[in-house]
């Protein structure tokens, strides 16, 4: 039986498809934020598709979804498998989707198959795993893991001052559930690579063995405001100036822990931002990124400290505070088993992969056996509207994680 088992790879393409229109940005990928109306939106779809596949839907204090398919053994702790259907502002429509409709087609296939599994299986909508319009990142599945506080998740604002509890109560979806009370027997997160090894050398599946960890560092600097004309050099104290070799700075640390380590500037508000006048202050956020903890905490140390003597040089107030933070991640080598198994059943090409990215699954293998499925992306391209799956990589990564899930959830009868 389990070796006969697919997933109905035409629906999957169409549910994703159905799922790119709510939300859409303006170059064919999606803006589909957290806690938005988009989102919403998208929830409502998702929660529909759930009820009409025999599944209820459960929703916790941070308005993360819960659909169970029913197991033959009720006392048997579930299987959850799922990710997030928030996107990046200037997204893709796979990041996160593939993992949530993948799992939902699981659900779907089983009862196209009359497959019954000892344990319940649940499928599962993260909230706010990206963390741009409210930082960090894997907010939900952060205060699933223990990790974060729901109050302080709760009082998180975004750029206009809206908090997290406020959108999550004004968009329906602020749930009844204790976070973090539901105990799972695993979990299994499937998502593209978003970056390029799998598609250069012709793999169809990532075996997840490690995520590397991450650190945000929001970085104030603050100088003073004068005409960008009549202000002699000598005289200006340059916020902006200030950003830009810091900006040189972190491009440097991440070279010098080559090559694994990473490092970038992805957000920046600078202040007023009128064209002649020297900004007075800015506010940005560093991405330093390494699957070495000892890298991670050596990248940190040298960015605060260049930090300070940049500012100092300039003539800068500087104030810099962590606002995300998570650690290596090795995964459960019995879920990791099971996931490589599946690919060598099912006949896909595969290798073992360190995921550039964070997920809630780094999070939650804090208090579950948890493993991830990776398919490639094309040209590795992902937080970009152009990200592109093929139909054929979707299907094997889902009929993977399908295997690994079944495995773990047994076939009954
Ligand atoms: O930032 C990340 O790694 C994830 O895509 N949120
Ligand atoms: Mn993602
Ligand atoms: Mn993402």
């Amino acid at each position: 039986m389990e070796s006969n088992l697919r997933i109905n790879g035409d629906r999957l393409w169409e549910a994703l498809h159905q799922m790119a229109e709510i939300g859409p940005g303006v170059r064919g990928g999606n803006n589909r934020q957290t806690l938005t109306d988009a989102d919403a939106e998208g929830r409502r779809l998702f929660q529909r598709w759930c009820e009409a596949a025999g599944m209820g839907v459960g929703i916790d204090k941070m308005g993360t979804m819960f659909a169970t398919r029913q197991g033959t053994d009720p006392d048997a702790l579930p299987v959850y498998v799922g990710s997030h259907l928030d996107t990046q502002p200037t997204g893709g429509r796979y990041d996160g989707v593939l993992g949530v409709l993948g799992a939902l087609e699981i659900v779907r296939s089983l009862n196209d198959l009359n497959v019954k599994t000892k344990h319940p299986i649940v499928v599962v909508n993260w909230t706010n795993e990206e963390g741009t319009r409210f930082a960090p990142p894997m907010l939900a599945s952060g205060v699933f893991a223990g990790v974060h506080t729901l109050d302080w998740a709760y009082n998180l604002k975004d750029a206009e001052g809206k908090t997290v509890g406020e959108e999550l109560e004004r968009i329906g979806f602020k749930g009844e559930e204790e976070v973090g009370a539901r105990k799972m027997r695993a979990f299994f997160e499937l998502h593209i690579e978003q970056g390029p090894i799998l598609e250069a050398e012709g793999k169809d599946i990532g075996v997840v063995t490690h995520g590397q960890g991450l650190n945000w560092t929001e970085i104030t600097l603050i100088g003073k405001e004068s005409h960008t004309g009549s202000t002699p050099m000598k005289m200006r104290v340059n916020a902006g100036l200030g950003m830009a070799r810091i900006t040189e700075l972190v491009d440097k640390i991440a070279l010098e822990h080559a090559p694994d380590a990473v490092g970038a500037i992805g957000h920046c508000e600078v202040y007023p931002n009128s064209r002649n006048i020297i900004p007075g202050k800015v506010v940005f956020t560093v991405d330093q990124r390494s699957p070495d903890k000892a890298v991670m905490d050596a990248m940190e140390e040298k960015l605060q400290q260049g930090a300070r003597r940049i500012a100092e040089e300039i003539g800068l107030q500087i104030e810099m505070q962590r606002v995300g933070h998570f650690d290596p991640v090795t995964f459960d080598e019995a879920c990791v088993t099971a996931v490589r198994n599946a690919a060598e059943r099912l006949g896909y090409s595969h290798r073992n992969l360190i995921s550039g990215a964070g997920h809630d699954a780094c999070w939650i293998n804090r208090v579950a056996p948890t493993a991830m499925v990776m398919c490639p992306c094309v040209d590795g391209l992902s937080h970009n509207e152009d990200e592109e799956i093929s139909k054929e990589w979707a299907e094997a990564g889902a009929n993977v994680l399908f295997h690994a899930v079944v495995e773990t959830a047994e076939i009954v009868g």
